[in-house]
């Protein structure tokens, strides 16, 4: 089995799910170090009073034993404490007994920049919450506890991968991101940014040019472009080489008793879809969130009058969240990636693949 997470879970229902297969056996894995990514992803200037509700901690339902992986499928269940309020309003069976909590009456509002309006019309769907629910980022905790899996894989092949935020709202620097989400709050407005992933200690082959669905930038892009609120994706220098002469955009190649190595990483890393051994760098743009505390204009779904958008409680930028998602959802397609060229059912296998292949090319991480 390939190296893929299958998600399940809605924002308010009891949990996220996340079933991750084709990690092999042996996988000696660290709950506190998952633990400590669901809480980095909770964190971050700008967040919502819902992450006060929220501790969020991995359980693992199958595929680990004793703490090492089985070479089987890895359960994993990250739950939502904000359920609690809401256990009549979704309920995932016909609830018993008197409505009460939250979620009681139809959502008929959409929001412009959610999946609200797409999504009732798509799926035939009376009330917006049946798609703002599954649609929202809240489901991004699955994929941070199954990038913890893939982080603990990529380790033992010497890889890393780290993501953080380097624009908020146009500003960048600790300070000025700082102050823009201070501003934007005290407009009832919300931003989006910037997030860079470095992934280091890749080896040559990772993708191929084969196939386009081989090609390790497309699958990069695909990855990050599927994740909430992302509307753009570079690898390396991206779009900045479109307006360069070709002199001033590719990365020439040195040689030195170590290997292969380049001065400039204008690719990012990446040539013809495959990785070339240098630092992986990818960055994806988010626009700002849809949930705006000042609604934007939008179309009452029973009248159809002009009306106000939903308004709900709302992150006012989650930039440096999404850093953490990224970094999760770059460690899980480069562990695909790994897998791919490395095969192996036990871990100790896909060591000795590795250290073979390293063995016989002119390189050498640095
Ligand atoms: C989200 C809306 C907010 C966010 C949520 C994503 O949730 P709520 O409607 O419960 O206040 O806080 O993000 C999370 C809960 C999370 O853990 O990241 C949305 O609509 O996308």
């Amino acid at each position: 089995m390939p190296f893929v997470l299958t998600t399940a879970g809605e924002s308010h229902g009891p949990a996220l799910v996340g079933i991750l297969t084709g990690v092999p056996a042996g996988l000696v894995l660290d709950r506190d170090a998952i633990d400590a990514d669901l809480a980095r992803r909770q964190q971050g200037y700008g967040r919502s009073p819902r992450q006060r509700i929220e501790q969020d901690r991995v359980e693992v339902l199958a595929g680990l034993r004793h703490g090492r992986t089985l070479g089987t499928p890895i359960a994993l269940v990250v739950r939502n404490a904000d359920h609690e309020n809401w256990r009549w309003g979704m309920s995932p069976w016909p609830p018993e007994g008197e409505p009460a909590g939250k979620g009681k009456e139809a959502v008929t509002l959409p929001r412009p920049g959610h999946a609200d309006l797409a999504g009732v019309m798509k799926y035939g769907l009376a009330d917006v919450r049946d798609a703002l629910e599954r649609a929202s980022a809240r489901h991004t905790a699955a994929i941070v506890a199954a990038g913890g899996v893939a982080k603990a894989f990529l380790r033992e092949l010497e890889i890393e991968v780290e993501g953080h935020a380097v624009e908020v709202g146009g500003a960048t620097g600790e300070d000025d991101m700082r102050a823009a989400v201070d501003a934007a709050r005290a407009d009832r407005d919300t931003l989006g940014g910037i997030v860079e992933i470095r992934a280091r200690g890749v080896p040559p082959g990772f993708g191929s040019y084969a196939t386009k669905e081989e090609r390790l930038d497309a699958r990069l892009a695909a990855a990050l472009m599927g994740t909430q609120a992302v509307k753009g994706v570079e690898i390396g220098e991206g779009r900045a080489l479109a307006g360069r002469r070709g002199s001033e955009a590719h990365d020439e190649i040195l040689r030195d008793e170590a290997g292969y190595r380049r001065e400039t990483n204008r690719a990012g890393g990446i040539e013809a879809g495959v990785s070339n051994g240098e630092e992986i760098v990818v960055r994806a743009a988010m626009k700002p969130l849809p949930t705006l505390m000042r609604a934007l204009r939008s179309a009452d779904l029973e009248t159809g009058e002009p009306a106000q958008a939903l308004v709900e409680r709302s992150d006012v930028a989650a930039v440096e969240a999404l850093a953490i998602v990224a970094e999760a959802c770059v460690a899980l397609e480069l562990a695909h990636a790994a897998r791919e060229k490395f095969g192996g059912d036990a871990m100790d296998d896909v060591r000795a693949a590795r250290r073979a292949y390293v063995e016989r090319i002119p390189w050498s991480p640095r």
